[in-house]
């Protein structure tokens, strides 16, 4: 995968709040290009193998529980520098600590339930890209 590519998801949270048009207006309306999307849903399985960089951490049996509990989008995003803007457009991970106008700002409740995913690296944008998709489903 490129460099100018990142990787989210609309989290399960967001996915039941009914953000998901609101969330990708925001996206496109912020100049990232739509490689790959799709609704689908993370098993425990798969939750634990995405973020098992916190699996020693204490919240992790509440994160793989929320991210597997509910569909959520997943799409790969273009744009110049996207891993890092796309950070910025998302906001900080605490909702009570993220910018004005920010996604998690408008529409994150916690820092457990945070809205939206972004890619923290390149690297990490290539990995987790080929998680969720096929080279068939990128475009
Ligand atoms: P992600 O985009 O979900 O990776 O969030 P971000 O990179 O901003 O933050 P990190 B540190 O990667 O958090 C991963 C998930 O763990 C949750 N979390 C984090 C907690 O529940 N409690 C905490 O104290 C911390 C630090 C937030 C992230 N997401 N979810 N869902
Ligand atoms: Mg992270």
């Amino acid at each position: 995968m490129a460099t100018n590519r990142t990787f989210t998801m609309i989290k399960p949270d967001a996915v039941e709040n009914g953000h998901i048009g609101a969330i990708l207006e925001k996206i496109t309306a912020a100049g990232f290009r739509i490689v790959a999307l799709k609704l689908t849903q993370m098993t425990v399985a798969d939750a634990q193998e995405f973020y098992a960089v916190h699996s020693e951490r204490p919240f992790f049996g509440e994160l793989v529980e929320f991210m597997s509990r509910g569909p959520i989008v997943a799409a790969i995003l273009e744009k110049e520098n996207a891993v890092e803007d796309f950070r910025t457009l998302i906001g900080a991970t605490n909702p009570a600590d993220a910018a004005e106008g920010t996604i998690r700002k408008l529409y994150a409740t916690s820092v457990g339930e945070n809205a939206v995913h972004g890619s923290d690296s390149d690297e990490n944008a290539a990995i987790e890209g080929v998680f969720h998709f096929s080279g068939r489903e990128m475009f």
